[in-house]
């Protein structure tokens, strides 16, 4: 087998908490594609690459965690599965609780989420509950549905979701043996930047880990929660993150931060990306080019951007912000002539 058919416990077994004997669920996640970025090294004056973490299986990055809190999940004699989502952990939660033939049920926000994930979340036959409330509201009331009854817990609070993440951390230094010297990643409830950071940490790794908010939904650089957090980049509408602390331990050992960009940074680098390098990812995987459009690479040489899902999750929020016209036509050769090759 190649790398990339290796499910994800397997290749990094020796760093996660599952023994050879113990059964897993997997989708042959992780190993995604560490992508160079032209026009991006050229913007910024270093070496840009991204990590395609769209490349996984549901489409985002939550299937590395997910692959070991489902896995440890059975292993435990679990029946059923239940998180708190803006949509993608939603999405993986199902797909990996249909492999391992559990129930799942996800509490989104109600019309928060993009539309390609209900549509996961719903073809993987999990319960979806649509809460007439915020994603910070969902999640505190599953933290109480799961004290009192026997359902896992599958958000980042959860460890094996971290330890899973912190894979994608192994890969990066693999890759670049060892030479990354900053990391941009969108920052909603704070996991993604923990698991990182705990990665690179044990690969004896220490690069800037910079982290981006959305400018409405920035409590960890306001330094309080948000009541009301409101964003495009509906992934990370996340105003009360539950791993604030490891967050800000990440930043300030790495010597890092993290900072707000704007919902038009995001939109902007959403386009750039898509128009100019081919990748399409969702708006909040964009807030890590925005950040680094935005704050630049501070004398870094090599640097890696997080994209953290596809851009195929969220349809409505690429054709609402496209000024690229869809032309009419007539089936005959005249108009398709002028259609094609006509001033635009
Ligand atoms: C594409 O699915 O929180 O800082 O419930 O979907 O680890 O939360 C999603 C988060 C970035 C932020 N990019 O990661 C959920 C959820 C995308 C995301 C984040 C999310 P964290």
């Amino acid at each position: 087998m190649t790398k990339s058919h290796v499910p994800l416990i397997e290749r990094y077994r020796d760093h996660l908490p599952f023994a050879p004997e113990d059964q897993i669920v997997s989708l042959q996640e992780g190993s995604t594609p560490l992508l160079l970025a032209p026009v991006l090294s050229g913007m910024v004056g270093a070496t840009v690459r991204l990590k395609l973490e769209g490349a996984n299986p549901t489409g985002s990055f939550k299937d590395r965690g997910m692959t070991c809190a489902v896995s440890a999940a059975v292993r435990e004699g679990a029946k059923a599965v239940i998180c708190a989502s803006t949509g993608n952990t939603a999405a993986s939660a199902a797909a990996y609780a249909a492999r391992a033939g559990i129930t799942c049920a996800v509490i989104v926000p109600e019309g928060k989420i993009a539309q390609g994930k209900m549509a996961q979340t719903l073809m993987h036959g999990a319960r979806v509950i649509s809460l007439a409330g915020n994603f910070d509201q969902a999640l505190t009331l599953v933290r109480e549905l799961t004290d009192t009854h026997p359902i896992v817990l599958v958000n980042s609070v959860n460890e094996f979701r971290i330890e899973g993440q912190k894979t994608a951390a192994f890969e990066l230094h693999e890759d670049l043996h060892g030479e990354l010297e900053a990391l941009y990643i969108p920052v909603g409830n704070a996991g993604n930047i923990t698991a990182y950071w705990r990665g690179f940490r044990e690969m004896g790794a220490s690069p800037r880990m910079l982290g981006f908010q959305a400018e409405g939904a920035a409590p960890l650089v306001l330094g309080h929660p948000v009541e009301h957090p409101e964003t495009v980049a509906s992934a990370i509408r996340i105003g009360n993150p539950v791993r604030w602390e490891d967050a800000m331990a990440a930043t300030t050992e790495s010597r890092g931060a993290i900072r707000a960009v704007s919902d038009a940074e995001i939109l902007a680098a959403y386009r750039l990306l898509a128009s100019k390098e081919g990748i399409f990812c969702e708006p909040a995987s964009t807030a890590s080019v925005a950040g680094l459009l935005k704050y630049g690479t501070d004398g870094a040489s090599q640097v890696v951007c997080v994209l953290t899902g596809r851009g195929l999750k969220d349809p409505e929020t690429a054709i609402a912000n496209n000024d690229g016209k869809v032309i009419q036509c007539v089936a005959e050769r005249g108009p398709i002539e002028e259609a094609v090759l006509g001033d635009p």
